[in-house]
């Protein structure tokens, strides 16, 4: 049976995509050999106890990414652009959920976009959770624009142990639609990764466009494996002739 047949032009589409889908870009990814945690370790700087203990680490950590992402040489690739694209010419709602922290998909086109692990772009201040963008490299000794506190202010960012940000709008989404798509993610962080099977459980077809195999790649109806750049534009382009049919 192959997974298009099933999947009509008005039909709901959830995706999910991780730190592959922007490497083309040139940025890292996490658990690749020369990815993020191989040079930092999660309980030093993605922690709220890291952030507790050692404050300049963990601001200087997101400094270091933040002036990546806003390099003026970093641009979406055709994967983003693929799916703003889809957005665009897909009758039914592409709702595109990114544990991603960087703005690349919103400057590849896509609007209906969910930010499940926060934003580098923005700022947050953990005593009165005013969000402030485009604040730039965060220091301890920044008062909060909304209370006047000193050092309260950090990234914008879910760090572990904490709840991923619109999870009741996701898990809504997760359960009508009919079909879901997983792109640059190992599947190794939940709940992002439990996604696929509450879709699947919910009778939607699944598949995963992925560099090489994810942990959760068994839970996938079907699998096409290769850059995102390929991989991604050729599953919207057999997507765009089927709304065409
Ligand atoms: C929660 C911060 C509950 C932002 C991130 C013990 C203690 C505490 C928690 C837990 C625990 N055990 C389990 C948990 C849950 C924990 C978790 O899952 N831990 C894992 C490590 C076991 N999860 C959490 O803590 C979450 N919160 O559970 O809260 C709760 C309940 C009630 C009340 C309060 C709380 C929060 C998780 C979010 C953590 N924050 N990041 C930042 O710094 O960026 S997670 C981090 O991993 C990033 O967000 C990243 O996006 C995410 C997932 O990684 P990937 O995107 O998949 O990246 P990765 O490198 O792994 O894979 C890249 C893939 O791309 C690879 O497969 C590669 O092959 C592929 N690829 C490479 N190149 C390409 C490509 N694909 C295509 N094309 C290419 N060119």
């Amino acid at each position: 049976m192959n997974l298009l047949d099933q999947v009509s032009p008005f039909d709901p589409i959830v995706i999910l995509t991780g730190a592959g889908i922007s490497k083309e870009s040139g940025l890292a990814t996490f658990r690749d050999p020369d990815g993020i945690w191989a040079k930092h370790k999660i309980e030093d700087v993605a922690t709220p106890q890291a952030f507790a203990h050692n404050p300049n680490a963990v601001l200087d950590f997101y400094n270091v990414r933040r002036a990546q992402m806003n390099d003026a040489d970093l641009r979406p690739n055709d994967a983003h652009r693929a799916l703003g694209a889809l957005e665009e010419f897909w009758p039914g709602e592409v709702l595109l959920v990114t544990q991603n922290i960087d703005n690349l998909h919103a400057r590849g086109g896509s609007q209906n976009l969910i930010h499940m692990h926060g934003e580098l772009a923005k700022t947050r201040c953990n005593d009165c959770d005013e969000i402030i963008e485009g604040l730039g490299n965060l220091t301890t000794d920044m008062a909060c624009p909304g209370c006047s506190a000193v050092g309260t202010l950090r990234p914008h960012v879910v760090w572990f142990g904490e709840m991923p940000l619109q999870m009741d709008r996701i898990t809504s989404a997760l359960s009508n639609c009919r079909l879901f798509m997983s792109i640059g993610t190992s599947g190794n962080v939940y709940p992002a990764a439990g996604f696929v099977q509450e879709a699947r459980s919910r009778g939607a077809m699944t598949i995963e466009l992925n560099l090489e195999k994810s942990l959760s790649a068994s839970a996938f109806y079907e699998g096409r494996y290769g850059p995102a750049t390929e991989t991604v534009t050729g599953f919207v382009g057999d997507l765009k002739s089927r709304a065409a049919e």
